[in-house]
């Protein structure tokens, strides 16, 4: 809680270009907090480090990124936007929570598994240790809830595990948080391979749709996407393609699977991918333009970075300070 209010967190990493899957499992969702909660939005630039990257395309992206997050609806004056690496306590914070956190734990991420595989020239110990900067970001302002997509359940839980533990040795440190997972669009899936998650640093652009994708690109994705030899439009164990595009479908326009299998219903799969292609065109229409008037304002959004860190720094002080006199560190002014 911050005054009265509950606090809702969440963040991306400027990795990639964002997809429809952070859009519609993440970001889309943020906004719905922002009058209710107190909200926290980060652009999490040092995990994006986790994983190498190139300096200009980092910096770029961490203009983009902040971009997007006002462009899905999400008004700097209502929302604390800001960038990681700006608020240093969250490094800090980190540091004491990585000595209330076990190497058990850290072995049995998902996340590390899978990109220690993909990245097996570069297994870092940031990357080992990601979800602890993770539990920092989070704990570091006493937050409620955080809205994510399903495969980053696991850090949640991680995180309420490590506050719970720091507690039961210095009571009431830190709010345990809850994850919030969408019912639709927690895992939107690649067009190429519908049994892997739709990535932003997959290297195969046609399996990921970006946000920032023009309409004539978009239908093309959709029309390629992957299915399989059935022609009915229905959703059903085994069709990964087609639930993938019903799931996304029925994101975007709210209609549930039987709403859609009735709509298609005596038509093939290609009016559908067409249907899909062209729901996802005209949502993203009204982001993509906002976004590209706030990109051609490099310094408004550096006052928007700069008032978001100083707003967040002033919070995140707070708990960082508490953790530090519980445990001892010797505070001097
Ligand atoms: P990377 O490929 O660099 O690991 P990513 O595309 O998985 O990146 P993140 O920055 O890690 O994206 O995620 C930002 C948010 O978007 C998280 O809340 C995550 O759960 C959500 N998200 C990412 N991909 C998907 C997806 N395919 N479906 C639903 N939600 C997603
Ligand atoms: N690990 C997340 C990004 C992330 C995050 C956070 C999400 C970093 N810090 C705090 C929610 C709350 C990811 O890879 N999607």
């Amino acid at each position: 809680m911050i005054q009265d209010m509950k606090v809702s967190y969440s963040g991306v990493q400027p990795s990639g270009n964002l997809t429809i899957g952070n859009y519609l499992g993440a970001i889309r969702n943020f906004a719905t907090f922002s009058e209710q909660y107190k909200c926290f939005y980060c652009v999490v630039d040092a995990h994006a480090i986790t994983v190498r990257q190139t300096p200009a395309d980092l910096r770029r992206r961490t203009y983009e990124t902040l971009a997007l997050y006002m462009a899905c609806g999400l008004d700097p004056e209502k929302n604390t936007l800001y960038v990681q690496s700006h608020v240093p306590a969250h490094a800090e914070l980190a540091w004491a929570l990585n000595c209330f956190t076990m190497f058990g734990e850290l072995s049995r991420m998902t996340q590390f598994k899978d990109k220690s595989a993909k990245h097996s020239d570069n297994i870092n110990a940031g990357l080992f240790t990601y979800p602890v900067l993770m539990a920092a970001d989070i704990l570091l302002y006493q937050t409620d809830v955080v809205p994510v997509g399903i495969d980053q359940k696991q850090h949640v839980e991680l995180c309420r595990d490590i506050a719970t533990r720091f507690n039961s040795v210095f009571p009431d440190t830190f709010t345990i948080p809850e994850p919030i997972i969408p019912k639709t669009g927690m895992k939107i899936m690649s067009l190429a391979d519908p049994t892997k998650k739709m990535s932003k640093s997959d290297e195969n652009a046609n399996s990921v749709v970006y946000i920032l994708d023009d309409r004539d690109t978009i239908i093309r994705k959709f029309k390629r996407a992957v299915t399989d030899s059935d022609t009915c439009v229905r959703y059903a164990e085994g069709k990964d393609g087609i639930n993938n595009l019903m799931n996304i479908y029925s994101t975007f326009t709210g209609k549930s699977h039987a709403e859609i299998e009735h709509e298609f219903e005596g038509r093939g799969y290609g009016d559908f991918k067409l249907a899909v292609g062209e729901v996802c065109a005209d949502a993203l229409r009204p982001v993509q333009e906002t976004y590209a008037a706030l990109m051609s304002d490099k310094a408004h959004l550096e006052a928007v970075m700069k008032k978001g860190a100083e707003e967040a720094s002033y919070y995140a002080r707070k708990t960082l300070s508490k953790v530090q006199k519980k445990l001892g560190f010797v505070q001097i002014r």
